[in-house]
């Protein structure tokens, strides 16, 4: 583990909030154990092992029945990690890998028979080396054949140049942890607004609704400057929105979150008990499970 990484919180609390009955996590991660699945060589960072065991627990302490282990770059497109995981799951969970443009379809089948409905392409620099467009674009076009969408991760400076890139996908689109925006520079910010824009002219474009620990000035426990950011999305798309931990919360500096204080985040960016559940059981269930 690297010196100045932070592992995942030891004793979160009981959350105050009880997510409906069929509850996904639609964003945690897997790490190692490394003796058994090493990290990749071109990782851009070495994390503590954060195993499946641990993370099957915290689901069920914190009131979730099922996962979206999503592949972290600490292991590359070695997926190992992540098959074995949602293997040991009993079906409660679905992954999201990253691959590169040699995959053959026998190998999708094999991720998909695991339980794999989805790529993810990463943007941010500090966690990868850039990929070309024009692979992302083959890739997108094997993944399609199989059902699957496409999880992106990229920082709000970064969605205008993308634009036109997003709107070649073929499949949905999944936008990771709100496009990252700049919580100091609120909500009716150009670059927020870009994203708001963006998510109604494509109706195939998704968000997580997710990281509050990673986006806000304010902190824990509430980090209410991120919740109208949140809420908007929530209320605006609400058959568009997913919602997850981020388990085991990778390269987090300022702190470590206590996970339950992120799960009573919740209700204050689902307001009532209907987007709770569209946001926790009918988008992931519609996503990952039909
Ligand atoms: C997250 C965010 C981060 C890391 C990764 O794949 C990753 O390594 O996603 C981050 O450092 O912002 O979603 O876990």
């Amino acid at each position: 583990m690297d010196a100045d990484y932070l592992p995942f919180h030891p004793n979160p609390s009981k959350p105050s909030y009880v997510p409906p009955p069929g509850a996904v996590d639609a964003h945690c991660h897997v790490f190692g154990p490394a003796d058994r699945f090493p990290y990749a060589p071109e990782r851009k960072y070495t994390p503590c092992d954060a195993s499946k065991e641990k993370l099957f627990a915290l689901r069920d302490f914190l009131g979730f029945e099922r996962s979206v282990i999503v592949q972290a770059t600490c292991h590359g497109k070695d997926n190992r990690a992540l098959v074995d995981a949602l293997k040991a799951s009993n079906g409660m969970a679905r992954g999201v890998a990253s691959v590169g443009p040699g995959i053959t379809e026998a190998e999708l089948h094999d991720l998909h028979e695991a339980g794999v409905r989805g790529v993810r392409f990463n943007f941010v620099k500090r966690l990868v080396d850039a990929t070309p467009k024009e692979v992302f674009l083959g890739i997108s076009e094997k993944i399609a054949t199989f059902g699957w969408h496409i999880v992106v991760y990229f920082e709000a400076q970064d969605l205008e140049g993308l634009i036109p890139f997003l709107k070649q996908l073929p499949t949905i689109v999944v936008v990771d942890h709100m496009g990252r925006p700049d919580i100091a520079r609120g909500v009716d910010h150009p670059d927020f607004q870009r994203f708001v824009t963006l998510m109604e002219e494509m109706p195939t474009l998704w968000s997580k609704v997710s990281c509050p620990e990673r986006l806000s000035v304010e902190g824990p426990p509430l980090y209410s400057d991120v919740a109208p950011f949140a809420r908007l999305l929530v209320d605006r798309f609400t058959d568009r929105v997913l919602w997850g931990t981020d388990w085991p919360h990778p390269n987090m500096k300022s702190h470590m979150p206590d996970d339950g204080h992120l799960v009573d985040v919740i209700p204050r960016i689902a307001t009532d008990a209907a987007k709770q559940k569209a946001l926790l059981v009918d988008n992931p269930m519609r996503l990952y499970w039909s």
